[in-house]
């Protein structure tokens, strides 16, 4: 074989990258022509989400030619297929899991790009005859709309279109007349459940995880995958009031892996997914909480009017915490850590670890919940990895009970007035079952299946506790009601993958039954 010259392979290497750059120029042209109108010209999302890596948690390369190439139902993305030759579908995909030029920003002047406030004028009263506090909103993530349902009749009374995507449970002001939506995608929206109309809207992110409502009704903080910062509104308008960089030593940032209310503490807690801490943000009047004996790391958010309206206290950790729930009384964050088997129980006032619990497997901590047995406070969560639900005192952060169920579980609930804990199979053959837990003997005492075959999955009660909801969670699905009592079917109603459904009085009223 001929030995190739410094000169022509050099000459070679000069073709390839020309080649390359060509190829990106054709596609950069491709998008520009077919995607950019819905998923913006900078590629951080428009009506459609952000096509940059780092929003595609669930989608490889392949799964993306599949959505260019036949679109994706139930949302405004056409098939591409007829248009577009095999190749040039290939190439679209490449350019968008290429890294823009530079990280992508989201800055103040975009979010107040996006901010708008359609309505002015507030009902004065509710526009239907229905309790207020006994809504139901049901997410259909079928095709992103959501459902309010009238939890004493158990009949829709509207349907609303939401932004694509939405994540983590809606929250509610605390008098419960409006509810706060976080998509994926960023946008934050305010609804009134007097009105049933949106009355503020905002985009905080590009790629966010959920939204958390202060206690005292005030501020709504929004938790970023992308780019790294939290998002301060006002809970009247969702105007900005400051962006807070998620940032370490030196160039060290992170993702927010999720934000929560601490009602109990007048405070936000923000998990990270990138580094070891959990903060804390006050937002009472009086700032800055003193816990006597301690020297705290206070870092001043960036604010955009004031430098030291939200301080941030970090909370060093050994471990990266991945999922989290909170002891009834705010005072524990028991989380589980990427790094390590088992939980910990990190005690906020203090700021550290000081309990491990005994959870092999991966819980599904968001989910936990609790209630009195016997003489004691118990916490109770499903599992991701195995089939079994996990009973823990919590106070002495023992395991007391391990239930097996027949299948790796998501969601969990309870409710006051019920002696019953529901719990799904959500992964694996037996999906389509739903197991009852009594409270008192910690036994299953029945399993149902709500459509056999069909994933059943997330139940919510009424507020008086004498209804539970359960999803056929399928795109031609349905929520069917049970009485809580006697576990017989009432009825169904059909629904679009109906995912999350939350009651309102029992978010606003701090329900042990329900996750927080
Ligand atoms: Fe969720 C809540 C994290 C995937 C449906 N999910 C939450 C919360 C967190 C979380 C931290 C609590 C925040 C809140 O309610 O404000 N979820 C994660 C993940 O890290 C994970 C595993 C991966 C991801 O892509 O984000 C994940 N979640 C899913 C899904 O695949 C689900 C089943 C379908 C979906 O909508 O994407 C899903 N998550 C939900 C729902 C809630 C939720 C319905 C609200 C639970 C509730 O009843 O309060």
């Amino acid at each position: 074989m001929r030995p190739v010259s410094r000169h022509a392979s050099g000459l070679a290497l000069l073709l390839a990258a020309i080649s390359a750059t060509s190829n990106i120029d054709a596609a950069e042209r491709l998008y520009e022509q077919h995607c950019a109108a819905c998923h913006g010209t900078d590629r951080l999302g428009g009506s459609g989400p952000a096509l940059v890596p780092g929003n595609f948690e669930r989608l490889d390369r392949e799964a993306a030619m599949d959505v260019i190439r036949d679109g994706r139902p139930a949302t405004q993305m056409p098939a591409f297929g007829g248009k577009l030759s095999a190749a040039e579908v290939e190439s679209l995909a490449d350019y968008i899991f290429e890294p823009p030029p530079a990280p992508p920003e989201w800055t103040l002047a975009d979010m107040q790009h996006s901010h708008s406030v359609p309505t002015q004028t507030l009902a004065d009263a509710p526009v239907y005859a229905a309790d207020p506090l006994n809504l139901f909103l049901i997410v259909e993530k079928g095709d992103h709309h959501i459902t309010i349902l009238d939890g004493d009749r158990l009949e829709p009374i509207h349907r609303f279109a939401t932004h694509r995507a939405l994540h983590g449970g809606p929250k509610f002001s605390p008098d419960g007349r409006f509810t706060y939506l976080a998509s994926r995608d960023g946008w934050i929206s305010k609804y009134d459940l007097y009105g049933l109309e949106v009355v503020a809207e905002i985009r905080a992110g590009i790629n966010t995880r959920n939204l958390a409502v202060s206690g005292d009704g005030r501020y709504v903080l929004v938790g970023n995958y992308l780019p790294h910062q939290l998002v301060m509104l006002d809970a009247g308008d969702l105007a900005p009031l400051a962006v807070i960089p998620v940032t370490g030593k030196g160039d060290r940032s992170s993702r927010v892996s999720a934000v929560y209310d601490a009602p109990a503490r007048s405070s936000f807690v923000v998990a990270l997914k990138d580094m070891a801490e959990i903060w804390e943000i006050p937002y009472g009047d009086d700032r800055e909480p003193v816990y006597p004996g301690l020297v705290h790391d206070y870092r001043y958010a960036e604010g955009i009017a004031d430098d030291t309206r939200f301080p941030v206290r970090r909370i060093r950790l050994d471990h990266y915490l991945d999922d989290l729930c909170f002891s009834p009384d705010y005072r524990h964050v028991i989380g589980t850590a990427r790094d390590t088997e088992g939980a910990q129980v990190i005690n906020l006032d203090v700021g550290r670890r000081i309990a491990g619990i005994d959870l092999p497997g991966l819980p599904h901590l968001a989910s936990c919940i609790t209630w009195q047995y016997k003489d004691r406070t118990v916490m109770a969560t499903p599992d991701f990895k195995a089939g079994m639900v996990s009973v823990i005192d919590v106070e002495t952060w023992q395991v007391i009970r391990r239930i097996e169920t027949a299948g790796p579980g998501f969601f969990m609930r309870s409710h006051e007035a019920t002696p019953y804990a529901w719990v799904d199979v959500f992964f694996g053959p037996d999906n389509d079952r739903m197991h009852i837990i009594d409270k008192n003997s910690l036994e299953i005492v029945r399993t149902l299946v709500p459509t056999p075959g069909a994933t059943s999955a997330h139940v919510e009660f009424d507020r008086h506790g004498r209804y539970a909801l359960v999803s056929v969670w399928e795109n031609e699905g349905a929520v069917v009601i049970y009485d809580a009592h006697t576990l017989e079917e009432i009825k169904r109603l059909p629904m679009r993958r109906p995912s999350g459904k939350y009651n309102v009085y029992n978010r606003i009223s701090g329900s042990t039954g329900t996750s927080h």
